[in-house]
Parts: structure tokens; C-alpha cells; sequence
């Protein structure tokens, strides 16, 4: 081979290389044609081998247009290859791409009702009490009898639930209150007993602003020698000043009935938004009812087989959702129901 046969050799391959690399259907051929025409027995290998029998000022010219052949043959491939790549792509579907970023995981949280009741918690565990749980399907007994309250009870009515047949009617209920919870810690503990039993409690309401069917409350218990309504209104307070953090909070106590406790009380405390001068929260009125209180009846002790002549207790109840309200300036219920994000995110 001369010069000149080894020029038009590779202008030929060149040329027929092209047409080879466009016409490759898949990266497979496509690596074909690239050993065919860069490869061992390519006409660019051919040329070189050639080269060392031309004369010294032919080789330069011959070196040239081997590097010319190889680089035009190298672009075309690689052109060709990203094509059947981004094909290859196309095919698979949308797949994985690591590199368009995320949207960014929205990580949830503790609804505003547990988180105030894991303080409220926090709060009488602190002051050395336990937590109790009781059932949230309570039976008559502990809904209502034991805590003195008889089939005929007034304070039945006022307190109206979803009964569970079981073939007897009336018998088994969703609980009205957590003051059941009393009965069964008072029954299964000897005192002195401190605990406190948050829970879901029902009633047949009709939803308004700041009434539900289902809600919650916290109910406090205290059994011990010598406990007075002191230790009632001071307990009140102390958790009340850490509740809404605001050592002005003070706690009212006006005279109410709740079957199970003698004296009992309803307790208020005073408006955290206006300081007493009259705000829509607190109706203007300067006070917000938190709920009930009061000491344990004797009749109650009796029931639950605790000596009333030895021991005193105290008890409250008060609504969760109410506590929110007030801390959060909700003035809406439902809002707790709704499991609208817009609302729950913003606490
Ligand atoms: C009771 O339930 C008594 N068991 C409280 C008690 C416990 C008194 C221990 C004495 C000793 P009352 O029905 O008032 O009391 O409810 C207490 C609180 O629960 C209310 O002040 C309110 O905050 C909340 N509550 C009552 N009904 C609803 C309702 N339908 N929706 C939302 N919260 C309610």
C-alpha cells in the first residue's frame, strides 16, 4: 500500500463508517461497528501498519490522516451513543432520577389534644402523682352507681350516652365522664392513693361551638389522712399557674353539686387573654369554666369499701379540647375533629 491508496482508503472507510455508526439499532450493534471500524483490524490499523514502509516525509501526512479518520469515527459514535441511551431511557419510563430533588417530606406531629395532655401529665407526675387508665366502655356501676348516682338519678339525664345492650338495656355504655376511673383505682389500690386518668369520654350532645358527642377530660383523684379543701384548691392552683405558665393565673371555686363529691365546686380560672377585662374568649365575664371538683362523698368511700372516717380524698375533672381553647384562643371544637391540616399544622 502507498500513500495515495492508503489516503483513499481511509476517506472511503470514513465514509462508510458514518453511514455504519448511523445506522447502528442498538447499543450492542452500535459497539459493533466501533470494533469494526477503531478496532485490531480496522483500515485505521491497516494504514499504521502501513506506515513504516513510506518514505520519512510521506509518514507525517499518512500519521495525520489516521488521527483525522480515528477522531471523526470517535465523535460519531459517541453521538450516536447518547442518542440510543437517552432512547434506552425513554423506554424504561420515568424510572428513578436521583438528580430532580424531592419535595420535601412533610413530617406530622402530635395532635394539639395529646400534646396538652402528655403536659398536663408531665405536670401532676411532677407534683407525685400516677397516671390510671380505665376503660373507655364502662358499665353502670362504675359510670354512675358507685359514684352515687342511682337508676332514678336527675344527674342521669344530664349526662345522656350511647348504651351497649348486651341484652340488658342500660347496662354497659360509653363512659360519660372519667370519674369512673376513681371507682376503679379506689377498688384495686389501697390509699393513699394521687392519680390522675385522662381519657375519651361521650355524651348524647348535639355539636355546637364548644360541645361534642366525643371529647376529653382529665380526672384527679386524692385519698389520704387528713386532706382538706386546701389541698383541693392548692393542688388547682399550682397546676394551673404551670399550665398556662402565668403565675397571675388565679383559680375561682363557686358552690355546684356533682353527686359523688361533698362539698363540690365548679372551677374557673382567670382569663389568661385579658387579664380580667373582659375579652370574647371569656364572654366577658373575666373567668373561664375549666370544669368540676370537689371532696369524695363518704357514701362513695363506702362503696368502694375505704373506711371514711379514716381517709379524706379530693377529685376534679376538667375537658381537654376546653384547655386547648383556652390556651390557644380556639374558639371552635370542631376544628379538633376536622383533621384539617391548616389547622393542626399550626400547633
Ligand atoms: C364532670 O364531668 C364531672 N365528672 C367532673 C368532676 C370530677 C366533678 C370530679 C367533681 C369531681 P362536667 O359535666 O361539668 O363534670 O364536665 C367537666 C368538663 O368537661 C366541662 O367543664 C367541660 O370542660 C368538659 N365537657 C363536658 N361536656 C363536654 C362536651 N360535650 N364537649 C366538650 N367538653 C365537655
Amino acid at each position: 500500500m502507498n500513500l495515495a491508496d492508503a489516503l483513499a482508503l481511509l476517506e472511503r472507510s470514513a465514509a462508510e463508517a458514518a453511514a455504519a455508526v448511523v445506522g447502528a439499532a442498538s447499543l450492542d450493534d452500535l459497539a459493533s461497528v466501533e470494533r469494526d471500524w477503531l478496532g485490531k483490524r480496522s483500515p485505521a490499523t491497516a494504514v499504521n501498519e502501513a506506515i513504516k514502509t513510506f518514505g520519512p516525509d510521506e509518514r507525517p501526512r499518512a500519521g495525520q490522516a489516521v488521527g483525522a479518520y480515528r477522531a471523526a469515527v470517535t465523535d460519531a459514535v459517541a453521538v450516536r451513543r447518547s442518542e440510543l441511551e437517552a432512547a434506552a431511557a425513554a423506554d424504561r419510563g420515568p424510572g428513578l432520577d436521583l438528580t430532580l430533588g424531592g419535595h420535601g417530606a412533610v413530617r406530622g406531629h402530635l395532635h394539639l389534644v395529646t400534646q396538652i395532655r402528655r403536659e398536663l401529665e408531665d405536670i401532676f407526675v411532677g407534683l407525685g402523682y400516677r397516671i390510671a387508665e380505665g376503660p373507655e366502655v364502662e358499665d353502670d356501676w362504675h359510670n354512675f352507681e358507685a359514684l352515687n348516682i342511682p337508676p332514678a338519678h336527675p344527674a342521669r339525664s344530664m349526662q345522656d350516652t350511647l348504651y351497649i345492650e348486651l341484652g340488658r338495656p342500660e347496662q354497659v355504655m360509653l363512659r360519660t365522664h372519667t370519674s369512673p376511673v376513681q371507682i376503679r383505682t379506689m377498688e384495686t389500690q389501697e390509699p393513699p392513693i394521687y392519680v390522675v386518668a385522662p381519657g375519651r369520654t361521650y355524651r348524647n350532645e348535639t355539636l355546637d361551638a364548644r360541645h361534642s358527642p366525643a371529647f376529653h377530660q382529665m380526672e384527679c383523684l386524692a385519698v389520704d389522712r387528713g386532706l382538706t379543701m386546701a389541698d383541693l384548691f392548692g393542688t388547682i392552683e399550682a397546676f394551673a399557674k404551670r399550665l398556662f405558665d402565668d403565675e397571675s393565673v388565679r383559680t375561682r371555686f363557686r358552690s355546684d353539686f356533682f353527686p359523688y363529691t361533698e362539698p363540690s365546686a365548679e372551677l374557673a380560672v382567670s382569663c389568661v387573654f385579658c387579664h380580667q377585662r373582659g375579652c370574647r374568649v371569656c364572654s366577658h365575664t373575666g373567668w373561664i369554666e375549666l370544669g368540676g371538683c370537689g371532696m369524695v362523698d363518704p357514701n362513695v368511700f363506702v362503696q368502694v369499701g375505704i373506711d371514711p372516717e379514716e381517709w379524706q380524698g379530693f377529685a376534679f375533672g376538667f375537658g381537654l379540647e376546653r384547655i386547648a381553647m383556652i390556651r390557644y384562643g380556639i374558639d371552635e371544637i370542631r376544628t379538633f375533629f376536622d383533621n384539617d391540616q391548616r389547622f393542626l399544622e399550626q400547633y
